[in-house]
């Protein structure tokens, strides 16, 4: 496999965007996407095999099952991006029906963790007809460059599967899909998996189960910054909170402080204060209709052209094609 370095110095910007969400004025916040580094991202692998947690079970139904019908309704020749690179198992199942369908094909995984790359290459690396080519980038910058090296009369199918989208709130989302758009040309698709509304407390117990996987996977974040940031928090005076938020239409995960405490991020040159009972806001997973997908694609340059859900957890595939 072949990888495109970054540029940037990773710890530098942890630091500032950890500094950034912890001065904030009123509710303290740190970017989700810290949550997945090797350790955050072997605990997510477990949270997807809990009973409380149908989503990722979903999404690989639905891709099981359907991958030959999506990969169908493209254009040919077709090369696959991925937005994160997941486990990888997923994506199998569109290689493998796009294989069917076209002699060869590249896989380009765009991932900011060299792990998850490593990992996918590992996983898919036995599949003969598929040529690999990850990208060490954030995702818009790896999507520039995979368009930017597509051959004459070449299509883009993009995946952005598990309902990532879900982390954006929806201006952002909608801003980021206008965004994928603008990199795409006419033709070129976005396979786009969304978690659907579904009832309160089952919402509720997925993000907060009862193993404790889910809490270990937010507490993380700390440790984390512990790690790579020389701080102190006391992972024992936090606890990871659910709420979900009517208006937003989501599931909060927060980390509440249990006293009154204060903690030095060497790296970051920052002192923080805590409240007892004040939160870190950690994440927000956006839940979808399938309704509201369809004005979504339409309001970001694209028309869903086929949505498939599953039966027993609510949950959707989106192929938007860029208009
Ligand atoms: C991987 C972003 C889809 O939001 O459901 C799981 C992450 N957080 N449990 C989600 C997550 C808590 C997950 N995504």
């Amino acid at each position: 496999m072949l990888t495109h370095a970054i540029t940037a110095d990773p710890v530098y910007e942890f630091a500032a965007e950890v500094r950034a969400g912890l001065t904030r004025r009123g509710q303290k916040e740190l970017p989700s996407k810290y949550l997945y580094d090797d350790v955050g991202s072997a605990l997510f692998e477990v949270i997807s095999l809990l009973p409380e947690y149908g989503l990722t079970r979903a999404d690989e139904r639905l891709l099981r099952r359907h991958a030959y019908h999506i990969v169908r309704e493209l254009p040919k020749p077709l090369i696959v991006a991925e937005l994160g690179s997941g486990s990888g198992k997923k994506t199998r199942w569109i290689l493998e029906a796009l294989s069917q369908q076209q002699h060869t094909a590249s896989y380009c995984p765009i991932e900011i963790s060299p792990t998850a790359l490593a990992m996918c290459a590992k996983e898919l690396g036995d599949m003969e007809s598929i040529s690999i080519v990850g990208f060490e980038r954030e995702y818009l910058d790896g999507l520039l460059e995979v368009a930017a090296r597509r051959e004459e009369g070449e299509h883009i199918l993009v995946l952005f599967l598990g309902s990532t989208i879900g982390n954006f709130d929806r201006p952002a989302g909608t801003r980021f899909l206008r965004e994928v758009r603008r990199i795409l040309s006419a033709g070129d698709a976005l396979l786009l998996a969304t978690d659907l509304t579904k009832p309160v407390p089952q919402l509720l117990a997925a993000y907060d189960d009862s193993l404790g996987v889910t809490a270990a996977f937010n507490l993380n974040l700390l440790a984390r910054i512990n790690r790579e940031l020389d701080a102190n928090f006391a992972l024992d005076q936090f606890e990871h909170r659910v709420r979900f938020n009517p208006e937003a239409r989501s599931v909060e995960m927060h980390l509440r402080s249990m006293r009154k405490q204060g903690v030095n991020i060497e790296s970051a040159g920052l002192a923080v204060s805590f409240e007892e009972g004040e939160t870190i806001w950690t994440e927000s997973s956006h839940k979808y209709s399938q309704h509201e997908i369809l004005q979504l694609a339409m309001a970001t340059g694209f028309r869903c052209q086929s949505q498939w859900t599953d039966e027993e957890w609510p949950f959707a595939e989106n192929l938007l094609v860029a208009q």
